[in-house]
């Protein structure tokens, strides 16, 4: 008789702004295209259970996909993403080269937080003119002997199966994960080496890390945080102080009915901080 075994897994899908992260778990999820670019503000999971054939055992496995923006920057929110994963997607755009050339920066920052996770990497927009072609990204994937796949989330091709195939990795690795060690999981703590100043998008990192810390809830504190930012007519890619100043204000008014007063009021000082301390020397 063929047994049946429900596992859930978490995955991240990352890689440079617009390569088409979003458009892949859309594809994936819901099976729709959008042509429109609406950049990922912060990271936004969602979900889809896939029945894998595993010798005589039937699998149910949950994929809770976590959809990470790709600016650079913001540091502690693609911590908070990462940790827990049990494999990721890196996605890179065929119709632009330099989208190679970051590659071994979103791993190392992958592994340092996930530990030693599957990955698959997805060359994707397959379906327009490349500007690099398979032996390059041979040559990427070699060194770490990851599968790949070139993909179009405009018109499907090898989605499902890029899917599959991490899905079908993280239930093989399973038990064998190896953890790192998390020195600091929590996003609250200000980390700057001495002397370097922390921009208005540090500050806005590290607030909505600690704002979905806060809340116990990242996808629905992201939820807050994106029509918070929206209200007070700031774009999360420049940030100003008087726009964090405003966004702030709003956050903190937004979490009143869930957090006792004291650990906002806490919070909301901490958030005024850090504010203060944009552009300023930490020496
Ligand atoms: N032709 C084509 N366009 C694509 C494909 N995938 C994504 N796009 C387009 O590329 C743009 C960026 O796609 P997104 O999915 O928003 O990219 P992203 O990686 O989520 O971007 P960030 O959230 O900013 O990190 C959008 O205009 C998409 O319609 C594809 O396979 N083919
Ligand atoms: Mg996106």
């Amino acid at each position: 008789m063929v047994k049946v075994k429900n596992i859930i897994k978490k995955m991240c899908v990352i890689g440079e702004e617009a390569v088409g992260k979003t458009s892949l778990i859309r594809r994936f999820v819901v099976d729709k295209f959008d042509d429109k670019y609406i950049a990922t503000i912060g990271t936004k999971s969602s979900k889809k259970t896939l029945i894998i054939k595993d010798d005589n055992v039937n699998v149910n496995l949950t994929m809770i996909i976590w959809d990470v923006l790709g600016q650079k920057k913001f540091a502690e929110l693609k911590k908070s993403a990462f940790k827990g994963s049990n494999g990721a997607f890196i996605v890179l755009d065929l119709t632009r080269r330099e989208t190679l050339y970051s590659f071994d920066e979103w791993l190392s920052s992958l592994f340092e937080v996930a530990g030693d996770i599957p990955v698959v990497i997805l060359a994707n927009k397959n379906d327009l003119k490349s500007e690099y072609g398979k032996d390059e990204i041979n040559r990427l994937v070699k060194r770490y002997d990851f599968p790949f796949y070139l993909t179009s989330a405009k018109t499907g091709e090898n989605v499902n199966q890029a899917f599959h195939k991490l899905g079908k990795m993280m239930i093989d690795t399973g038990s064998k994960k190896i953890e790192p060690e998390l020195k600091d999981s929590k996003p609250s703590a200000i980390k700057t080496e001495s002397g370097k100043a922390l921009s208005a998008l540090d500050v806005e990192d590290i607030i909505m890390a600690r704002y979905c810390d806060l809340l116990e809830d990242t996808d629905f504190a992201m939820a807050i945080i994106r029509e918070q930012f929206k209200r007070a007519g700031v774009n999360f890619k420049y940030p100003t102080v008087e726009g964090l100043e405003k966004v702030v204000d709003y956050l903190i008014k937004a979490a009143s009915d869930r957090v006792e007063a004291a650990r906002l009021a806490r919070e909301e000082r901490a958030y005024t901080n850090l504010i203060k301390m944009i552009g300023k020397d930490t020496t």
